[in-house]
Protein backbone atom coordinates (compact mmCIF):
# COMPACT_ATOMS: atom_id res chain seq x y z
CA UNK A 1 0.00 0.00 0.00
CA UNK A 2 1.13 3.35 -1.18
CA UNK A 3 0.73 6.78 0.76
CA UNK A 4 1.77 10.04 0.36
CA UNK A 5 2.40 11.95 3.76
CA UNK A 6 3.36 15.00 2.32
CA UNK A 7 5.42 16.49 -1.28
CA UNK A 8 8.20 14.10 -1.99
CA UNK A 9 7.77 11.58 1.28
CA UNK A 10 5.96 8.29 0.31
CA UNK A 11 5.48 5.16 2.68
CA UNK A 12 5.14 1.73 0.79
CA UNK A 13 3.66 -0.46 3.83
CA UNK A 14 4.87 -3.34 3.90
CA UNK A 15 6.42 -3.29 0.63
CA UNK A 16 9.30 -5.20 1.69
CA UNK A 17 7.57 -8.13 3.35
CA UNK A 18 8.57 -10.84 0.96
CA UNK A 19 12.23 -9.52 0.18
CA UNK A 20 12.76 -9.40 4.18
CA UNK A 21 14.56 -13.08 5.01
CA UNK A 22 17.31 -12.07 2.18
CA UNK A 23 18.06 -8.57 3.06
CA UNK A 24 18.28 -9.80 6.39
CA UNK A 25 20.33 -12.81 5.44
CA UNK A 26 22.65 -10.54 3.29
CA UNK A 27 23.03 -8.16 5.98
CA UNK A 28 24.99 -11.05 8.10
CA UNK A 29 28.50 -10.63 6.33
CA UNK A 30 28.19 -6.85 6.79
CA UNK A 31 27.88 -6.66 10.56
CA UNK A 32 30.72 -9.49 10.91
CA UNK A 33 33.23 -7.13 9.15
CA UNK A 34 31.81 -3.92 10.28
CA UNK A 35 29.98 -4.67 13.79
CA UNK A 36 27.01 -2.64 14.74
CA UNK A 37 28.89 -0.04 17.45
CA UNK A 38 27.74 2.97 19.71
CA UNK A 39 28.86 6.36 17.90
CA UNK A 40 29.77 9.22 20.32
CA UNK A 41 28.63 12.52 19.58
CA UNK A 42 30.11 16.19 19.21
CA UNK A 43 28.87 16.67 23.18
CA UNK A 44 30.84 13.22 24.31
CA UNK A 45 27.62 11.04 24.58
CA UNK A 46 26.51 7.51 22.86
CA UNK A 47 23.96 7.26 21.10
CA UNK A 48 21.37 4.83 21.91
CA UNK A 49 21.02 3.42 18.73
CA UNK A 50 24.07 1.01 17.25
CA UNK A 51 25.20 1.95 13.92
CA UNK A 52 27.38 0.39 11.02
CA UNK A 53 27.25 1.29 7.11
CA UNK A 54 27.74 -0.37 3.98
CA UNK A 55 28.86 1.32 0.55
CA UNK A 56 31.63 3.64 -0.59
CA UNK A 57 31.11 5.65 2.62
CA UNK A 58 29.76 5.40 5.67
CA UNK A 59 28.07 7.58 8.16
CA UNK A 60 30.39 8.25 11.15
CA UNK A 61 29.74 10.55 14.34
CA UNK A 62 32.59 11.21 17.11
CA UNK A 63 34.01 14.20 18.93
CA UNK A 64 34.52 15.62 15.85
CA UNK A 65 31.40 15.81 14.68
CA UNK A 66 29.34 13.91 11.68
CA UNK A 67 30.44 13.29 8.38
CA UNK A 68 30.80 10.42 5.75
CA UNK A 69 34.14 8.71 5.68
CA UNK A 70 35.18 5.91 3.39
CA UNK A 71 37.10 4.06 6.29
CA UNK A 72 35.27 2.63 9.27
CA UNK A 73 36.97 4.33 12.14
CA UNK A 74 36.92 1.19 14.22
CA UNK A 75 38.88 -0.80 11.76
CA UNK A 76 40.68 1.71 9.52
CA UNK A 77 39.59 -0.28 6.84
CA UNK A 78 36.88 0.32 3.96
CA UNK A 79 33.17 -0.56 5.10
CA UNK A 80 31.83 -3.51 3.06
CA UNK A 81 31.05 -2.95 0.17
CA UNK A 82 26.90 -2.17 -0.63
CA UNK A 83 25.62 -5.71 -1.94
CA UNK A 84 24.28 -5.28 -5.44
CA UNK A 85 20.97 -6.54 -4.91
CA UNK A 86 20.92 -3.94 -1.77
CA UNK A 87 21.80 -0.93 -4.31
CA UNK A 88 19.00 -2.48 -7.05
CA UNK A 89 15.95 -2.31 -4.86
CA UNK A 90 17.04 0.56 -3.38
CA UNK A 91 16.82 1.89 -7.02
CA UNK A 92 13.81 0.20 -7.93
CA UNK A 93 12.06 1.75 -4.68
CA UNK A 94 12.82 5.15 -5.48
CA UNK A 95 11.71 4.87 -8.97
CA UNK A 96 8.15 3.39 -7.36
CA UNK A 97 8.19 6.75 -5.18
CA UNK A 98 8.78 8.80 -8.57
CA UNK A 99 12.70 9.13 -7.77
CA UNK A 100 14.39 7.96 -10.97
CA UNK A 101 18.00 7.46 -11.18
CA UNK A 102 18.64 6.82 -7.74
CA UNK A 103 22.24 5.33 -7.20
CA UNK A 104 23.41 5.23 -3.32
CA UNK A 105 26.42 5.09 -2.15
CA UNK A 106 26.24 4.76 1.62
CA UNK A 107 23.61 2.62 3.68
CA UNK A 108 23.85 3.49 7.19
CA UNK A 109 22.44 0.35 9.09
CA UNK A 110 20.79 1.00 12.24
CA UNK A 111 19.89 -0.90 15.16
CA UNK A 112 17.36 0.02 17.97
CA UNK A 113 17.29 -2.34 21.03
CA UNK A 114 14.66 -1.82 23.46
CA UNK A 115 14.64 1.83 24.49
CA UNK A 116 16.73 2.95 22.24
CA UNK A 117 15.37 6.20 20.12
CA UNK A 118 16.95 9.23 17.69
CA UNK A 119 16.69 13.14 18.37
CA UNK A 120 14.87 14.77 16.11
CA UNK A 121 17.32 15.90 13.35
CA UNK A 122 17.88 16.66 9.69
CA UNK A 123 20.07 14.41 7.78
CA UNK A 124 22.12 17.22 5.49
CA UNK A 125 25.99 15.75 5.87
CA UNK A 126 25.01 14.49 1.78
CA UNK A 127 26.83 16.38 -0.82
CA UNK A 128 23.18 16.85 -2.69
CA UNK A 129 19.72 17.37 -1.59
CA UNK A 130 18.33 16.51 -5.18
CA UNK A 131 18.56 12.74 -4.36
CA UNK A 132 16.42 10.79 -2.05
CA UNK A 133 17.01 8.62 1.19
CA UNK A 134 15.43 5.08 1.06
CA UNK A 135 14.71 4.14 4.57
CA UNK A 136 13.40 0.25 5.15
CA UNK A 137 12.28 -0.89 8.58
CA UNK A 138 12.69 -4.66 9.95
CA UNK A 139 11.58 -6.04 13.19
CA UNK A 140 10.09 -4.15 16.30
CA UNK A 141 7.53 -1.37 15.19
CA UNK A 142 8.31 2.20 15.89
CA UNK A 143 6.60 5.59 15.88
CA UNK A 144 8.69 7.63 13.75
CA UNK A 145 8.36 11.34 13.74
CA UNK A 146 8.49 13.84 11.33
CA UNK A 147 7.86 17.71 11.25
CA UNK A 148 8.87 20.23 8.68
CA UNK A 149 11.49 22.39 7.61
CA UNK A 150 12.29 23.83 11.39
CA UNK A 151 12.77 21.81 14.22
CA UNK A 152 9.83 24.41 15.98
CA UNK A 153 7.41 22.60 13.22
CA UNK A 154 4.72 20.41 14.65
CA UNK A 155 5.50 16.84 14.48
CA UNK A 156 3.34 14.02 13.07
CA UNK A 157 3.44 10.08 14.18
CA UNK A 158 3.73 7.12 11.87
CA UNK A 159 3.98 3.46 12.98
CA UNK A 160 6.98 1.69 11.05
CA UNK A 161 6.65 -1.75 10.80
CA UNK A 162 8.87 -4.92 9.39
CA UNK A 163 8.72 -4.69 5.67
CA UNK A 164 7.73 -0.62 5.63
CA UNK A 165 9.78 1.40 3.12
CA UNK A 166 9.66 5.35 3.33
CA UNK A 167 11.06 7.95 0.60
CA UNK A 168 12.25 10.91 1.32
CA UNK A 169 13.24 13.49 -1.14
CA UNK A 170 11.85 16.83 -2.79
CA UNK A 171 10.48 19.49 -0.30
CA UNK A 172 10.71 16.91 2.31
CA UNK A 173 14.30 15.93 1.74
CA UNK A 174 15.23 18.24 5.05
CA UNK A 175 12.41 17.77 7.20
CA UNK A 176 13.49 17.34 10.62
CA UNK A 177 12.60 13.49 11.78
CA UNK A 178 13.22 10.98 14.68
CA UNK A 179 12.03 7.90 16.19
CA UNK A 180 10.69 7.61 19.40
CA UNK A 181 12.04 4.92 21.89
CA UNK A 182 11.21 1.67 20.83
CA UNK A 183 9.14 -0.49 23.11
CA UNK A 184 9.81 -3.78 24.62
CA UNK A 185 8.40 -7.01 22.15
CA UNK A 186 9.84 -9.46 20.51
CA UNK A 187 9.43 -9.69 16.28
CA UNK A 188 8.62 -13.50 15.14
CA UNK A 189 11.45 -13.34 12.32
CA UNK A 190 14.14 -10.88 13.26
CA UNK A 191 13.76 -11.00 17.62
CA UNK A 192 14.19 -8.39 20.30
CA UNK A 193 15.56 -5.39 18.65
CA UNK A 194 14.45 -3.14 15.43
CA UNK A 195 16.55 -2.80 12.35
CA UNK A 196 16.41 0.43 9.87
CA UNK A 197 18.68 0.86 6.80
CA UNK A 198 18.90 4.12 5.23
CA UNK A 199 19.79 4.01 1.48
CA UNK A 200 21.43 7.52 0.51
CA UNK A 201 24.06 9.24 -1.60
CA UNK A 202 26.59 11.14 0.09
CA UNK A 203 28.88 11.82 -2.54
CA UNK A 204 28.48 14.38 -5.28
CA UNK A 205 27.84 12.29 -8.88
C1 LIG B 1 13.13 12.25 6.67
N1 LIG B 1 16.79 7.01 10.73
O1 LIG B 1 19.38 7.28 10.09
S1 LIG B 1 14.44 6.47 8.71
C2 LIG B 1 18.71 8.32 10.14
O2 LIG B 1 14.24 4.83 11.55
C3 LIG B 1 17.28 8.22 10.54
O3 LIG B 1 16.36 4.70 11.81
C4 LIG B 1 15.47 6.78 11.21
O4 LIG B 1 16.64 9.22 10.66
C5 LIG B 1 15.34 5.33 11.54
O5 LIG B 1 19.13 9.44 9.84
C6 LIG B 1 14.43 7.24 10.28
C7 LIG B 1 13.39 7.56 7.81
C8 LIG B 1 14.06 8.80 7.34
C9 LIG B 1 15.35 8.78 6.87
C10 LIG B 1 15.90 9.92 6.33
C11 LIG B 1 15.15 11.10 6.25
C12 LIG B 1 13.34 9.93 7.27
C13 LIG B 1 13.86 11.08 6.75
C14 LIG B 1 15.68 12.27 5.68
C15 LIG B 1 14.89 13.40 5.58
C16 LIG B 1 13.63 13.40 6.10
FE1 LIG C 1 17.69 10.87 9.75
Amino acid sequence: MRLDLSPGAVLLSGRLLDDAPALLTGLAPILECAPLRHMQTRRGYFMSVAMTNCGDVGWVSDRRGYRYSALDPASGQPWPPMPAAFCELATRLAAEAGFAGFHPDACLINRYDIGARLGLHQDKDEADFSAPIVSCSFGLPATFLWGGATRHDKTQKIRLEHGDVLIWGGAARLYFHGVQPIRAGVHPDVGDFRLNLTFRQALAR
